[in-house]
């Protein structure tokens, strides 16, 4: 699928100090390995009611990693998937009357369009599910095969055949000190994951499963519901978390560095996904796993379920500036939770005017001592609300001091603030 574009990144003098990001794995913050080319692979929207601002939030996040290794001259391979086909999907395209690929399409197309104004840098490669079930089918043929996965027959109406994953044969396939085992992600006691699995999507109650917390590997066809070419699994259509896996192990080295997405996708969604790679590959799927806090409305999470949602569409159609968008995100650390505010909003907007009106004023000398701050908040778990204070404190100064613009200050902070940053001023 093709991704989206986005402006080049300027190159600032000097360069990002080691670079440590908070790993949900270990449970703390960890210095990054010293690789040639980072990778990264972050978790897609399933696209049925893009791009809300906890969506935008966790983008932007994975881009101020990004951002960060390019600081540090490393050139990054960066993927994302989309989940264009999946059950809320399907179910939202029925309630609505819209043909689920029309309504896939246009999503998509909102979300690129989204993702470009807010400068979040595309991935190399974005890869759709739909046009990936040709890779996924074989990979869970092979987990059957290796005994980890096994077939369901149907009751209550189901068709016999789905095919689940074993986590409990799958946690002992190897003592390997980096052996998956359920939990190894999450850290989740066995009670958070049951409630947790039924809260996102699985479906711990289906008779015949080995286990509660067996995840789904590929459905099999369903009257009314879209299916493809299975092998010998029959026509179907793949469980959500071997997509992410099959794609992240066919574009990205094994493992990769960072996998990314929001927290409520650290169970069971890459717990799972982890599972299933290192059954596969023997190898783990990540080296670290991180996670982006939730964005609220009024103190609730904002999902599409519950329709709370601030769109960043809606806010570009009615001419708010993408980069005062971003600033109101980047204003909260990425780990924590948060509630999109009004008030919030203003001050991004009020901040912006601030560092526009300062850039005019930029005093001789004054750019590089800023730009190192920034670049120590960034390397220090992506601390941008840090970086921010910062800029903020450089451009209160200048203002106050109203003296004329040292030309190669005003280009340097007006650089930093744009690549490291992502914010055009
Ligand atoms: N397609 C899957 C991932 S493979 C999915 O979770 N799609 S999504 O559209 O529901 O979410 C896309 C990304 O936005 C995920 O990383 C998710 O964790 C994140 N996200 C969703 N809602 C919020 C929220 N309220 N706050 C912060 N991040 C969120
Ligand atoms: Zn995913």
């Amino acid at each position: 699928m093709k991704s989206w574009t986005s402006r080049p990144v300027p190159r600032v003098p000097g360069t990002m100090p080691a670079i440590r990001l908070f790993d949900t794995a270990a449970g703390r913050e960890v210095a990054l390995e010293n690789e040639g080319r980072p990778s990264m692979y972050v978790c897609g929207i399933t696209p049925y009611d893009a791009t809300h601002m906890g969506h935008a939030a966790s983008y932007v996040a994975f881009d101020l990693l990004n951002r960060a290794w390019r600081d540090a001259g490393l050139d990054v391979a960066y993927v994302q998937n989309v989940t264009d086909v999946d059950d809320p999907l399907l179910e939202r395209a029925t309630a609505t009357g819209v043909d689920w690929r029309d309504l896939a399409t246009g999503q998509i197309e909102l979300f690129q369009a989204d993702m470009e104004a807010l400068n979040v840098l595309p991935p190399d490669h974005y890869v759709g599910a739909v046009e990936s079930i040709a890779l996924i089918v074989p990979e869970v043929e092979r987990l059957v095969e290796l005994g980890l996965a096994y077939t369901v027959q149907g009751t209550n109406g189901e068709p016999d055949g789905d095919v689940y994953y074993d986590v409990e044969a799958a946690g002992k396939q190897s003592v390997a000190p980096d052996a998956w085992t359920l939990g190894s992600i999450s850290g989740l006691t066995e009670s958070e994951m049951l409630e947790l699995f039924a809260e996102r999507g699985g479906d711990p109650g289906r008779a015949g499963k080995r286990q509660a917390l067996d995840p789904l590997l590929w459905r099999v066809e369903r009257e009314g519901e879209p299916s493809w070419p299975g092998g010998g699994l029959g026509a179907g259509r793949p469980g959500w978390h071997i997509e992410c896996t099959v794609i992240a192990q066919k574009y990205l080295p094994a493992p990769f560095t960072v996998q990314g997405g929001g927290s409520d996708l650290i169970f069971p969604h890459h717990e799972m996904g982890a599972g299933h790679a290192y059954s596969l590959a023997g190898v783990p799927l990540a080296r670290h796993y991180a996670h982006a806090g939730m964005v609220g409305l009024d103190g609730e999470k904002m999902s599409k379920s519950k329709g709370n949602l601030v769109l960043v569409s809606k806010l570009r159609a009615a001419g708010e500036d993408p980069a005062a968008i971003r600033l109101a995100i980047l204003a909260h650390h990425y780990r924590s939770d948060w509630s999109w505010t009004d008030e919030g909003f203003e001050a991004a907007k009020a901040t912006i005017a601030t560092w526009r009106r300062a850039l005019g004023h930029a005093p001789e000398g004054s750019a590089g001592p800023l730009v190192a701050e920034m670049r120590a908040a960034l390397s220090t778990d992506l601390d941008a609300p840090a970086a921010v204070a910062s800029v903020t404190r450089w451009a209160e100064q200048a203002n106050a001091d109203g003296g004329p613009a040292s030309p190669s200050d005003q280009a340097l902070v007006k650089n930093a603030v744009d690549a490291l940053l992502g914010i055009l001023i």
